[in-house]
């Protein structure tokens, strides 16, 4: 009898044409898929985000099965589970007459790592597929970014639409005359609008097992499962597809900046669990949004904005994770140390906007791209907490976090932890930008519009104090010119304030 090939699936590879499958025969195969404690331990991970991915691997295994595959599937709770992915590969090889291993890249460079040592590990053939679930290859990614003094999304954006196709006139020119209309993304909502909400998904019977799992055995990581809304299939993950672009997605482009107290999702699509795991496939969502801006049915700023997310930022810090190295997770250019706040786990804080940001997290293991980079992050950043801390909150609590997307958003792009590879300035910013986005201001026990004192919005003075603590790092800074100038401007009694409150806010934290 031939021997077979041993093809693992790993949790974020639920895709139905996933690259390991591709040319190889049903019977000749025994795909591998585990669930081990390496995985739902390496990081507390928020319950709802194990519960999502355990059960929508039961539910893609059944779906393989179906298609004609074998499934040789190893439960969390089975007896003799040897808790990592390797460890489960050499169960398995005791298991089934293998000849050779094949699989998908990893997303991550920890579990790379660990593939990379299968060959000698098992002295068995291992081929790394390449994911093909991505517009830009890391070798697309490394000849674009080669040479460059600046990696700025924009222009890789750019490259992207040119590579896809999408959003491009007969001539090869951007829709509209423009690649961009970041600019009209910015409108703050009222509560009067009517938001469309995103589908809420009833568990069945195999996702009701996986939540009793989850609440058992992980009573101790942080968030709920009583909100459990997530969609674990891929029918399921098309109907909330499709629920974002007849009802949300025409006022994507807007609002997506906005931010209402008691309105989680807003018009946002609530898709990135679904597209980070394998439900839903990027390109052809994006291409059914430039088709509906091509009939006319949603604005252009709303195709763009949406499309510029996933072949824009999506797959820019992808290429930037890989290019960087893992040692990008420990950088720290603002030298930052303070450790993360007790409110990050409980949203036990009289700052409205973070205890809504965060208690929404805890709640639903979402929260949407202006609260994590301007609500949560902000803080983080103008109080100086450690970005390592940081990026690991980020990791556990978000239903869509794997590190190779969420580690360049946090560490990156919101703690400016890099120096500026990413960002071309610290994402800080002061309670104005807060209040003009949202409405948390007018209901919050602090005065927004007060910069020192004991009713002062504290993330007043903490930003003068993030920009006077962090001259000598970020003074040379051209976009940071004006602050620096207004901040020089102050009399010195201001300053000293403001310091002065800061370090009290601080000292308290
Ligand atoms: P929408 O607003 O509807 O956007 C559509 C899609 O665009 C998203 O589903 C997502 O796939 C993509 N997208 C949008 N912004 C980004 C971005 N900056 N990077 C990559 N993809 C993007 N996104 C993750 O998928 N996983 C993470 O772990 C993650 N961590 C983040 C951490 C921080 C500090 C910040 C500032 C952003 C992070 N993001 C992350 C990006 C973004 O916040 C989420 O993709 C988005 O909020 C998901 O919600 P949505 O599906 O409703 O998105
Ligand atoms: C995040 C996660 C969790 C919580 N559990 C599992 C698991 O039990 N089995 C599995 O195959 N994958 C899991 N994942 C996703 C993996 O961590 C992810 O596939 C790797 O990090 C590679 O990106
Ligand atoms: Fe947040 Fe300050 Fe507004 Fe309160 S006043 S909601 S702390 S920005």
């Amino acid at each position: 009898m031939t021997k077979k090939t041993l093809i693992p699936i790993l949790g974020d590879q639920l895709s139905r044409d996933i690259s390991s499958l591709s040319d190889q025969e049903p019977d000749n195969c025994v795909l591998l898929m585990m669930e081990v404690d390496a995985e739902t331990t390496y990081v507390k991970h928020h319950k709802a985000k194990i519960a999502y991915i355990l059960s929508a691997m039961r539910h893609h295994a059944a779906a393989l099965q179906e298609r004609g595959w074998t499934v040789d599937y190893v439960k969390l709770d089975a007896p003799d589970n040897a808790g990592s992915f390797s460890g489960e590969i050499a169960r398995a090889l005791e298991r089934h007459d293998i000849g050779a291993i094949r699989i998908t890249e990893a997303g991550e460079w920890r579990v790379m790592a660990m593939i990379e040592n299968w060959q000698d590990q098992y002295d068995l053939p291992v081929t790394i597929c390449p994911d093909q679930r991505f517009v830009a290859t890391h070798q697309d990614f490394d000849n674009w970014a080669e040479g460059k003094k600046q990696l700025r999304m924009e222009f890789f954006y750019r490259e992207m639409r040119r590579k896809t196709g999408l959003l491009l006139d007969e001539d090869g020119k951007p829709e509209g005359g423009k690649w961009n209309y970041d600019a009209e993304n910015r409108k703050p909502a009222k509560t009067d609008l009517t938001m469309p909400q995103p589908i809420r998904f009833q568990p069945d019977a195999v996702t009701q097992e996986v939540l009793d799992l989850v609440a058992k055995r992980f009573s101790d990581h942080p968030g709920s499962l009583d909100h459990f809304h997530f969609a674990v299939t891929h029918e399921e993950a098309l109907r909330q597809r499709r629920q974002f672009l007849d009802h949300a997605l025409a006022q994507f482009g807007d609002y997506q900046d906005a931010m209402l107290t008691g309105e989680p999702f807003l018009w946002h699509s609530i898709l990135s669990p679904y597209l980070n795991s394998g439900l839903l496939d990027p390109l052809d969502l994006c291409q059914e949004v430039a088709d509906l801006y091509a009939a006319d049915k949603v604005p252009l700023n709303a195709a763009e904005g949406f499309i510029r997310q996933i072949i824009g930022w999506r797959e820019y810090v992808r290429g930037i994770y890989w290019r960087e190295g893992p040692d990008y997770a420990y950088r720290n250019f603002l030298k930052a140390k303070r450790p993360l706040p007790d409110f990050y786990y409980t949203g036990d804080t009289d700052m409205l906007c973070l205890s809504e940001a965060i208690g929404q997290t805890l709640d639903l293991a979402y929260a949407h791209h202006i609260q994590r980079l301007m609500i949560t992050g902000n803080f983080a950043l103008i109080a100086g907490i450690d970005p390592h801390a940081v990026h690991l909150w980020y990791l556990e609590v978000y239903t869509d976090a794997y590190e190779w997307v969420e580690l360049p958003n946090t560490l990156g792009m919101s703690q400016f932890g890099d120096g500026g590879i990413i960002a071309s300035k610290p994402y800080a910013s002061s309670g104005n930008y807060i209040n003009k986005m949202s409405d948390h201001c007018g209901d919050c026990r602090y005065d927004v519009k007060q910069r020192t004192g004991k009713d002062a919005c504290p993330f007043n003075a903490l930003y003068w104090d993030f920009l006077a603590r962090n001259e000598d790092a970020l003074k040379d800074n051209n976009r940071l010119a004006m602050p620096y100038r207004t901040w020089n401007k102050m009399e010195p009694d201001l300053q000293n304030d403001l310091r002065d409150s800061a370090a009290a806010f601080l000292e308290r934290l």
